[in-house]
């Protein structure tokens, strides 16, 4: 009589196996290794699919090799100071945007990967640009008047088009589309390298201080970031690999946003293989994802403007499910001075970045 009791063993070992599958941590990617890099705060990333080449911000470039990560060569950049945020290759040469704030132009320097040398430079003007990379030829830098794209001729630095989207701490080109990081959240979201329109997004569970540079092989994704606070302390590049297509995954984000009266909860951010069908938030902090559903759920703030702890699940109809926590969201009372609602939607990201607020993830 073993022989059933195994066989329904059996079957439930593969269920659960099939569920764990079925969730797919870090969204459409999967963490695979980490290669170490000299410095804590790597904001330009590229590779070759042989090499990675990193940029340290203060400032010196880096090649690696994507495997083990030895450190083949070092440029020294400390001449220019500090403002490193971009790195681009173009299959022949590096282009590092040095980038400035305060109506100071930025500059991007063309860079011969093998020697070191800066080859040619041009001025992309005011902008604060704070990522790079190449799609169809050209150079694309995002953080363009605070958020948007431009896109310049990497032969002459003229620019050649430009459009509105959010800032990107991190940018590559993927294919037919782009990836850009948005800064603290971990959150990724897959751009259309035309319209600047969000196609996808997904997170990495990775540099809870920052994604600052992001490049994509064809196979891999590389990662970097901020890790903690000390100049002088080195850092990694966290590799990632791209899971099936049809693997299952959900990516919960929570948003807020200005709806014409006041700020509301926004979870229209949140993606996954197939579309999400519910959207339920936890509001109270007891770990019940039952105080309010749907993608900007209506609820009655009163006069309750911070509230200390949401949560969110989505669920996708292929039943991928993801969880996000955020603490002390500040929801400003309606009045005269709210900002239109084109900035606000710049502003959240924002605030919720230099309020160092904690983005917790948790998953089952
Ligand atoms: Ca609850």
């Amino acid at each position: 009589m073993g022989g059933p009791k195994i066989l329904v063993a059996a079957g439930l070992l593969v269920l659960v196996l099939a569920c764990e599958e079925s969730f797919a941590v870090g969204g459409p990617f999967k963490y695979d290794y980490s290669i170490p890099v000299p410095k804590w705060s790597i904001q330009g990333l590229d590779t070759d699919g042989t090499n990675v080449f990193a940029l340290w911000d203060d400032s010196a470039l880096y090649t690696l090799d994507s495997n083990d990560g030895h450190l083949i060569s070092s440029t020294d950049l400390s001449s220019f100071g500090c403002g490193w945020l971009g790195l681009a290759y173009n299959g022949t040469n590096l282009f590092a945007l040095h980038s400035s704030y305060g109506g100071v132009d930025s500059y991007v320097y063309e860079i011969d990967p093998q020697s070191g040398i800066i080859l040619n430079s041009f001025s992309v003007g005011y902008g604060e640009y704070i990522s790079a990379t190449i799609f169809d030829g050209n150079l694309y830098l995002s953080g363009f008047s605070g958020g948007g794209f431009a896109v310049f001729d990497t032969t002459n630095g003229n620019l050649l088009s430009s459009f509105s989207s959010w800032s990107y701490h991190g940018l590559t080109a993927y294919g037919s589309t782009l990836i850009g990081a948005v800064g603290y959240s971990g959150l990724c979201v897959e751009i259309d390298p035309y319209t600047g329109e969000r196609l996808n997004s997904f997170r990495l569970n990775t540099f809870s201080q920052g994604i600052r540079g992001l490049a994509w092989d064809g196979t891999r994704l590389f990662v970097s970031g901020i890790v903690g606070y000390n100049s002088g302390a080195p850092g990694y590049i966290d590799v990632y690999e791209r899971l099936p297509n049809g693997t299952p995954w959900a990516c919960a984000f929570v948003n807020w946003t200005y709806n014409g009266s006041r700020d509301v909860l926004d979870g229209s951010w949140s993606s996954g293989s197939s579309s999400v069908l519910s959207w339920l938030w936890d509001l109270n902090a007891d770990g019940l994802y039952d105080d309010a559903s749907g993608v900007t759920p209506d609820i009655d703030y009163g006069s309750l403007y911070t509230i200390p702890d949401i949560g969110l699940k989505v669920t996708t109809s292929d039943g991928a499910e993801d969880f996000m926590r955020i603490g002390n969201v500040y929801f400003r009372p309606p009045g005269p001075t709210i900002p239109e609602p084109g900035t606000v939607a710049l502003i959240a990201p924002a605030l919720l970045a230099f309020a160092g607020i904690a983005v917790r993830r948790m998953r089952k």
